[in-house]
C-alpha cells in the first residue's frame, strides 16, 4: 500500500512580502524572489506514503518532498516550511447508512532547512512518522472509519518562509488546501 502523488501547485499561493529595509537592491532582490516562488514550475511537491494507517498507524509514514528551484541571483536562506496536515475520512456515526466526512488534523509543525544556493534546485523533505503526529484518537478512527471510502490527505496550509538578498528581505509563500494524495483500500 504505497503510492506517491505529484501535486502541481497552481498559483493559489498568497505571497506576503515582509520587507523592512527596502533599498533599491533589496527591492530588486525581493522582487526576483517573488518571481521565483510565484512561478509554479519552481516549486514541486511530492508526497509518498508507506504503511497502512487504518491497520497500524504506528507504522504509517508520509514523506513530503519540496523541490524548489532558486532561479534567482542570491541564496534562499533561513528556509522554513510550516505545515498543517489534515486527514479526511468517512464515518457513519449515527448509523443512518449515509456517511459523513470527518476532518482531523494529524500534523502541525515546522522544519528548518539549509540554504538553497543561487541558481540551484534542491529537494527538502519533511518526513512524518507516528511520533510526529498530533494527539489523535486512533482507536476511535480505526473503529469508526468506513473502509469503503478513500482517505484523503490535504495540506490545509503550507507556509514556506525564507530570507533572500543576503538576509535583507524576509518573505513567506502560503499555499492553501493542497491535496497530497488519496489513500486507497
Ligand atoms: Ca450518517
Amino acid at each position: 500500500m504505497k503510492h506517491s502523488t505529484l501535486a502541481k501547485l497552481s498559483i493559489q499561493a498568497l505571497i506576503l512580502l515582509i520587507a523592512s529595509m527596502l533599498s533599491y537592491v533589496a527591492f530588486i532582490g525581493g522582487y526576483s524572489a517573488l518571481i521565483i516562488l510565484e512561478e509554479e514550475d519552481n516549486i514541486d511537491l511530492e508526497a509518498k506514503f508507506a504503511g497502512d494507517i487504518m491497520v497500524d498507524p504506528g507504522l504509517f509514514e508520509i514523506e513530503i518532498d519540496f523541490t524548489i528551484n532558486n532561479e534567482g541571483y542570491s541564496d534562499l536562506e533561513d528556509l522554513t516550511i510550516e505545515m498543517e496536515l489534515l486527514m479526511v475520512y468517512n464515518t457513519d456515526a449515527n448509523n443512518d447508512g449515509i456517511p459523513e466526512e470527518v476532518e482531523v488534523t494529524i500534523f502541525d509543525d515546522d522544519k528548518s532547512f539549509d540554504a538553497i544556493k543561487a541558481g540551484e534546485e534542491d529537494t527538502k523533505s519533511i518526513k512524518i512518522e507516528y511520533e510526529d503526529l498530533t494527539d489523535v484518537n486512533w482507536n476511535d478512527i480505526l473503529l469508526n472509519a468506513e473502509p469503503a471510502y478513500d482517505i484523503l490527505f490535504i495540506a490545509e496550509s503550507i507556509v514556506i518562509s525564507a530570507k533572500y538578498s543576503y538576509g535583507l528581505l524576509s518573505f513567506k509563500v502560503e499555499l492553501e488546501d493542497t491535496e497530497l494524495g488519496t489513500y486507497f483500500f
